[in-house]
């Protein structure tokens, strides 16, 4: 749903600039010094992208989530670090105080993310509990007016610029499902709480990720997310279904970059007396790469506007993010394809993108968890 056509126009316009202006010319040095300048991360604040999605009444821009996937498509026609910078704030660190939290927990932590003075991340995954989430092992038990978490979190995006955690732990631990786990607000800079080495990582340098460890962390019982018990795996599910939405369109907007650095280079590049571009086979993987991109575009606008219109969009969110998260893969490799030995090379940038997006078939659920999640909505709904 857009609400009004010229306001986006402006903000579209805005951070389309901002891409060209700032995050491109940035990108080497970013990936050369594994950080995204201060400085930059001080001009996304001042453009608002960190409160993309608090509502306005929190201070932020309260975007529907057709709007937040059209500014994606913009923002990410760079390295997905930039993006990944706000993008636990944006999204799977605050959705779960906005949808589940009350309005206290709202009233004290969405206006602070959504200037970015506080970052927000999601600490679910663990150890032992990847796709798995629901076996997750951190527990957190009440004592007094406080709970006592306990636990290992892994590969927590963000970690080591986080003001909150959103955490999700057992508050039950006699219970080993999905009902046991709660989710919780947690202050960063509470005692008990040990940041471990940022990960060495395959790609994406400048966004970090490390193991967050609890060791007799005490966490206010005002902070437990909606003050109930147990319902802190849905919360995850329901921020991941909103979230997996989110990643398509970063992989709909680092694709089309990927495309038009491809299509560039094909126009450039002389062999056989002419560009390569008008060669069919190289054409052939321009063009599946133009039509699966634009196949994945045309998929996420409608599950965002779904999603804006209230419906259920658990199957149509894994859909988007198998299909998006897949899609880009292929065109990366294409793009290495056609730049040949230069794409293999550091300095033209291609390289450097294929590494970066593989990590989107592998975070906020597998591509085989998004099949799961495909065919057992499927199941469920075709039960008479
Ligand atoms: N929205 C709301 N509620 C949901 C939900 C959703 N999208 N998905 C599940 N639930 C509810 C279920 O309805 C169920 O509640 P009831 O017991 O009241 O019926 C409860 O949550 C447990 O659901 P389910 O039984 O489906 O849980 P499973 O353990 O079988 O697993 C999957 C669910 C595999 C879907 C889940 O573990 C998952 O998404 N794993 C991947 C995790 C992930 O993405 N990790 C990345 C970390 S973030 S970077």
């Amino acid at each position: 749903m857009i609400r009004d056509p010229e306001i986006l126009d402006a903000l579209l316009d805005s951070v389309s600039r901002f891409v060209r202006e700032r995050l491109v010319p940035a990108e080497h040095e970013v990936s050369e010094t594994d950080e995204i300048p201060p400085k930059i991360v001080e001009e996304m604040r001042q453009l608002g992208l960190f409160g993309l999605t608090i509502p306005e009444e929190f201070g932020g821009l309260g975007l529907t989530m057709e709007e937040e996937v059209r500014v994606l498509f913009e923002l990410c026609k760079t390295s997905p670090a930039f993006r990944s910078i706000i993008g636990t704030t944006v999204g799977i660190g605050s959705q779960g105080i906005l949808m589940d939290g009350t309005p206290e927990q709202k009233a004290e932590y969405l206006p602070r993310l959504a200037t970015g003075e506080l970052m927000a991340s999601f600490a679910l995954t663990e150890p032992d509990a990847g796709s798995d989430a629901a076996s997750l092992r951190t527990t957190a038990i009440l004592n007094g007016d406080h709970y006592v978490v306990n636990g290992t979190k892994r590969f927590i995006t963000n970690a080591p610029h986080a003001g909150i955690f959103t955490l999700m732990a057992r508050t039950n631990p006699a219970d080993k499902g999905a009902s046991g786990v709660s989710s919780f607000i947690v202050d960063a800079k509470s005692p008990g709480i040990i940041l471990g080495k940022n990960d060495k990582k395959m790609g994406q340098r400048g966004a970090h990720t490390c193991d967050v460890i609890f060791e007799d962390c005490r966490v206010p019982a005002a902070n437990l997310i909606g003050h109930t018990e147990g319902r802190g795996f849905k919360t995850a599910m329901k921020v991941l279904d909103k979230g997996r939405i989110h990643i398509a369109a970063v992989c709909v907007g680092v694709a089309q970059r990927i495309l038009d650095d491809a299509l560039r280079y094909a126009m450039e590049r002389k062999q056989f007396g002419q560009a390569i571009a008008e060669f069919q086979l190289i054409q052939a993987m321009l063009a599946d790469s133009q039509t699966e991109l634009y196949a994945a575009q045309c998929m996420v606008v409608d599950a965002a506007q779904r999603r804006d219109d209230g419906e259920n969009v658990s199957t149509q969110a894994s859909c988007c993010k198998l299909f998006a998260s897949e899609m880009v893969g292929r065109v990366a490799d294409r793009a290495v394809q056609i730049l040949g030995g230069a794409g293999y090379l550091a300095d033209y940038g291609i390289e450097r993108f294929y590494r970066d997006v593989r990590l989107f078939r592998l975070y906020e659920g597998t591509t085989q968890i998004q099949q799961i999640i495909i065919a057992r909505n499927m199941v469920r709904g075709a039960r008479p």
